[in-house]
């Protein structure tokens, strides 16, 4: 059985790493976070992802699975660190860059080296360089991309049905790579050149984003036209050809707020329906804002007292705990910072640094103003009395 060391233990490169011990492969799983190392080597996880924690128990249990602060000699290295920008939306690689440069001393003839992490395009081929750069001889190992697309709240799941794009730096290393996910992948495993494989995630992910913004944008039109959006959506999706994706408080999370940007910065002024997607859905957060500091203010003109708002929901998107890049944070953050008297309800968290997390049935007899930021399930059945004020972002209270 192969050897794997999987760089980075994060969203997605734990969840692979404790996959593939099952699957029985020997992995060595490496982080910079030390506490992280010793959360896993216990069996438990940093992260909540369901089913992740039976995963890392088995894993850890059956020593299949082990963590470390460095990595060691491997057949198989997954690189799966974050890519973030830096300021003005600039793509950062940086711990790519430094991942690469961590596995270099480890590398061996006919090793592959494989970038998970969503990347700019180019990234692939800069990994060679680095290796280069190293004192590698690239043309004796075998460098590819292949990008991770699991949804968060189903990954365990995702990571073995959802289809897979290879694109090596060679077609060696593309079909070496393809090879490698066949063993774990239910999904079909789709071979490409590297740049294509990066440019298919970015796309992936801008695509929804286009696709949300043109949701928010209609959310706003109808608000100012004095129609329901949510109705007039579905109606508009009963056409054969016609699927238009639901408008919320704007877009969260850590790739689809983050990745068309990695597009706009390589594309300049050719990528403007990517861009303004961008915009639009920046936009219909800050949009959401004035929205409910313009009802507070009609409720205390009419009732001379400052108005009680609940902010329901504080994650990214619903049923989960990730406050990510999350637009309804950010609403609630600048509502208290705009000196709004608010209640800060998310079900999913029990206690937050930043706010006292109220119970959500607490918050909608106390408020005045209620605020839905986030679709939650427990919130589709509350019971509102009629003189709240309500405000629906994503659609809840239909
Ligand atoms: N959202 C809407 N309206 C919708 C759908 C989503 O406003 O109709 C919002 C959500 O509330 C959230 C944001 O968009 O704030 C993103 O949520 P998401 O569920 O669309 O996606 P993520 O960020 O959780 O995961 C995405 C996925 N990409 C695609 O669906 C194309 C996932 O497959 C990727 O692996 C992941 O990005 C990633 O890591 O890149």
């Amino acid at each position: 059985m192969e050897k794997i060391c999987v760089i980075g233990l994060g969203y997605i490169g734990l969840p692979t790493a404790a996959l593939l011990a099952n699957k029985g492969y020997d992995v060595h799983g490496v982080d910079v976070v030390e506490s992280t190392v010793e959360t896993i080597n216990r069996g438990e996880i940093h992260i909540v992802e369901p089913e992740l924690d039976t995963f890392v128990q088995a894993a850890v249990k059956s020593e299949k699975l082990k963590a470390a602060l460095t990595p060691v000699e491997a057949d198989i290295f997954i690189i799966a660190v974050p890519t973030p920008f830096h300021e003005g939306y600039v793509p950062n690689i940086d711990y790519v860059v430094s991942a690469t440069k961590a596995i270099a001393p480890y590398l061996k003839e006919n090793n592959i080296v494989i970038l998970e992490s969503t990347s700019p395009v180019g990234t692939t081929h800069k990994v060679e360089e680095v290796l280069k750069e190293e004192g590698i001889d690239t043309s004796k190992v075998y460098i590819a991309h292949c990008p991770e697309r699991v949804l968060p709240g189903q990954i365990m799941r995702e990571l073995v049905e959802n289809d897979r794009i290879v694109g090596g730096t060679t077609p060696e290393a593309t079909q070496k790579t393809v090879e490698f996910y066949k063993t774990f992948v239910d999904g079909e495993v789709l071979s490409t050149d590297a740049k294509t494989a990066e440019m298919a995630k970015l796309t992936e992910n801008s695509f929804r984003d286009t696709n949300i913004a043109f949701a928010n944008e209609l959310s706003i039109l109808c608000d100012k036209f004095g129609i329901d959006v949510w109705e007039l959506i579905s109606l508009t999706n009963r056409h054969p050809r016609v699927n238009v994706l639901q408008p919320g408080a704007g877009v969260g999370g850590h790739c689809i707020a983050v990745d068309p940007w990695f597009i706009v910065h390589a594309g300049g002024e050719d990528a403007k329906m990517i861009r303004t997607a961008r915009e639009v859905n920046t936009y219909k957060t800050e949009w959401a804002i004035e929205k409910v500091k313009n009802a507070a203010l009609s409720f205390e003109k009419e009732h001379q007292r400052k108005a009680i708002v609940a902010c329901m929901g504080l994650a990214f998107k619903p049923n989960i705990d990730d406050l990510r890049e999350s637009p309804a944070l950010y609403i609630t953050r600048q509502l208290r910072a705009d000196n709004l008297d608010i209640l800060a309800v998310e079900p999913n968290i029990e206690s937050f640094s930043e706010f006292d997390i109220v119970d959500y049935n607490n918050a909608v007899n106390q408020a005045d103003v209620i605020v839905f930021l986030v679709g939650h399930k427990e919130f589709s059945s509350l019971e509102i009395n009629k003189n709240k004020i309500v405000i629906d972002f994503c659609g809840i209270i239909k």
